[in-house]
Order: structure tokens, then sequence, then C-alpha cells
């Protein structure tokens, strides 16, 4: 079954990620995975370093021909500033000219990171907490992606709401639709916001702007919604076998999340069991479906067969520019957090990378019942289940 490990320090040599459990003989390019690393790297309100870097991947096992051959695939992506941060990241030498990073921001894992590995230089915390890390998670979210896509499965992560701006615009849209949406609109505007609402979008901008003047930060929400699935993916037999279970804990694992709710989420505590629950039809053509999808596509640990709808908020990043009160960890004192450069927003970004990780989950799901060898092997056998489907 599909996991990973990733490993690298944000201003390190590079970042890398070891992937076990990707099917043989499933065609698999440096483009399939680029086109997904360069979104992440984009999106307005974003700082000085991703003009820095210019992320393309190397795939260095695993891959044979342009096939994957069944063994782990190793990728990895060159951190250009590493040209920067050589002295100050050294494997090898010291030097006592190294300025350390003793005040902790609030918000990061500077403060807990250094209790807990009894560091006071707190860039040996701060460079692996970073999120420059996402790079490993997109790359292993576009190999799911490749994979799923040999089964029809689409989903798109996007933007919903940046400081509190809304967006309703997306509702009852299908993925494709969603795409078209954001892409022209971001076409259209000259930005790279993943937000489908144009006048909303013009408010977010200025208020990103507002947020730089001031040397602020600003979070949001970001919208993972998948094509409509087979029934089945996930389980209710074991706690940790639910769908819903891993794909929140997939997403609360990514830097700066701090919420997740599936369909009507939270406004389910609003409402009768009559206004909620997503009545049960069937045609022969479609097979058992709902009107409604207020579930999330997912019931008892399980697809249901409406597409899989998931929200996840962000928190504003905490490297701001303006500081926040703290504590040197070496001297006690109180004093402002110091410097050098962030984001604004990171918020579109968070979208592909929230993408990326629903697909992996999606995909372990549906290794399980399907197999993970072999990709003509897991196809025969999840071909056999739709013709199941249409017997039920
Ligand atoms: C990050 C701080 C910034 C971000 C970084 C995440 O980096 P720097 O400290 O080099 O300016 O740009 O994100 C990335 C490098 C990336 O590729 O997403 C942080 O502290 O989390």
């Amino acid at each position: 079954m599909f996991r990973y490990l990733t490993a690298g320090e944000s201003h390190g040599k590079g970042v890398y990620v070891i992937i076990d459990g990707i099917p043989a003989n499933l065609n698999l390019s440096e483009q399939d995975i680029n086109y997904y690393i360069e979104i992440r790297q984009k999106g307005y309100g974003r700082g000085s370093r991703q003009r820095i870097e210019k992320d393309k991947v190397d795939i260095v096992s695993g891959v044979r021909f342009g096939k994957t051959i069944g063994s782990p695939v190793t990728v990895i992506v060159k951190n250009i500033d590493y040209e920067n941060w050589k002295d100050i990241l050294s494997i090898s030498s010291t030097s006592k000219d190294i300025k350390e990073f003793n005040v902790p921001r609030p918000g990061h894992a500077d403060l807990a990171g250094g209790i807990k590995y009894h560091h006071h230089d707190l860039r040996n915390i701060l460079e692996r907490a970073s999120a420059r890390e996402t790079v490993a998670r997109v790359i292993a979210g576009a190999i799911a992606s490749r994979i799923l896509k040999e089964f029809n499965i689409e989903l798109i992560g996007y933007v919903i709401d940046i400081g509190g701006v809304r967006t309703f615009a997306d509702e009852i849209l299908t993925v494709e639709k969603i795409k078209n949406k954001i892409n022209e609109l971001d076409n259209k505007l000259g930005v790279d916001l993943r937000y489908p609402d144009k006048q909303k979008a013009i408010t977010i901008i200025k208020k990103i702007d507002r947020a730089m003047k001031y040397g602020d930060t600003l979070g949001g929400i970001v919208k993972v919604v998948t094509s409509r699935l087979i029934p089945g993916l996930g389980d209710f037999t074991q706690w940790d076998k639910k769908l819903d279970g891993q794909i929140a804990r997939a997403l609360m694992s990514v830097q700066a999340f701090k919420g997740v709710e599936f369909g009507a989420g939270f406004s389910y505590a609003e409402q009768y069991g009559s206004e909620v629950h997503d009545e049960i039809s069937y045609n022969q053509a479609k097979g058992f479906y709902r009107i409604t999808n207020n579930a999330g596509g997912i019931e008892g640990g399980m697809t249901n067969g409406e597409p899989v709808v998931v929200k996840a908020v962000v928190k504003p990043i905490s490297t701001l520019k303006r500081g926040l009160m703290s504590v040197n960890v070496k001297t006690k004192k109180k004093t402002k957090t110091t410097y050098e450069r962030s984001d604004t927003c990171a918020v579109p970004a968070a979208s592909v990378i929230a993408e990326s990780v629903v697909a992996i989950e999606l995909l372990k799901a549906l290794q399980a019942k399907f197999g993970t060898d072999e990709i003509s092997e897991m196809k025969a056998n999840y071909k056999n289940y739709l013709q199941y489907l249409k017997k039920y």
C-alpha cells in the first residue's frame, strides 16, 4: 500500500521523498509531477523565496523506461536557495559567526520544538517544521492522482475563503466546472488565487495587499472536491480504517491547518435530522444516488457514491514582518520576533497541498480494495466491482 517518508530542511540541499507501494507498469513522467509542484509554488501573496526556487523534480528510483517497476520511487527537488545557506546549514563545519535563532514565533513550532529536542538555536526546529516540506507531499500526491486518473477519479483543491471573504459560488459544481472557473478567473485577473468568485477575488487581492503593507498575514479555507466515486472505499469495521478519519488526519498534518469538516460539517449542529440527511434514490443508469450531499460523500467511514467534499482551515502564516511579542529562549528577556522574509498568504498553495493529501488517502482506500502490486491487475479488480455494482 502507498506510504511515504519525507526528508529535507527548508534551506538545506533539497526536499526528498521515498514512496513505497506504487503499482508496477504505471506510466509516470517527471512532467506529471512538475505540473503540480509548479502550481504549489504560485499564489498571490507568496514571498520572495518562491522567486528564488524553481522547483523541478528528479526521479531517482523506481521508474524505468517511463514506467514504474514496483520498487520504491524516490524523488528529489533541489533547493536553489541552499547556495545562500551553505554555511548556516553546513553538515560538518561549525562557525562562531553563525547567528542563532533564539526568539520563537507565536504560532510556529519553534518553542515547543526547541524544548522537546533540547535546542536553543531554534533554526534546528524551524528548518524542518517549515512548509517547504509540502513539496514532498505534493510529489506524493501527484503520483497518487496519476494512479487515480487510471480509474477516472478526478479531484480539485481550491480556495473558498481568504481573510473571511467567503464564496459559495462553487457549491454544486463538478470538478471540471470548478477547474474551468478558477483557471478562467486567474487568467482574467492575472493572479493565482484558485478562487471561483470574481467580485470577491478583487476584495481578497486588496486584503492581501493591505496585509502586506502592514507586515501582517492572512489565512483562509481550502476545499477539496472529487468526482463521483464508487461506494465502499474506506471501512466501517475498525476505527483506523475509516476514510474520513484518514483524510482528516492527513489534512490536519499539513503545516498551519487547524480544522477540517466534511460536507455540511459544523452546520449539522444547527439543523434537524430531517433537514440534513441525504435521502436515497435509485435509477438503473446511476444506481443508488442522493439528491443532496450534506455527508460530503462519506457515511460510516466509507464513500457512499457521491463526491467527497472536505474543507480545511489554514491559519495565517506565523512569521509577521510587524512582529509579535515573544521571549528570547537564551536570555529569557521579553522581545519582539525578528523578521527576514516570509509569505503574506499561502492559502492558494495550501489548496494544492490539500488536494495532494486527499488524493493519497483515496488511493490508499482504493488499494485496500483492489490491490497494490500491478496497475492492470488493480484495474481488472475495479472493473469486476463496477459490474457487481450494476447487479446489486
Ligand atoms: C516558510 C517560510 C518561507 C516560505 C516557506 C515556508 O521560507 P523562507 O523562510 O525561506 O522565506 O517561503 O515555504 C517554502 C519555501 C515553500 O517552498 O513553500 C515557513 O517558515 O514555513
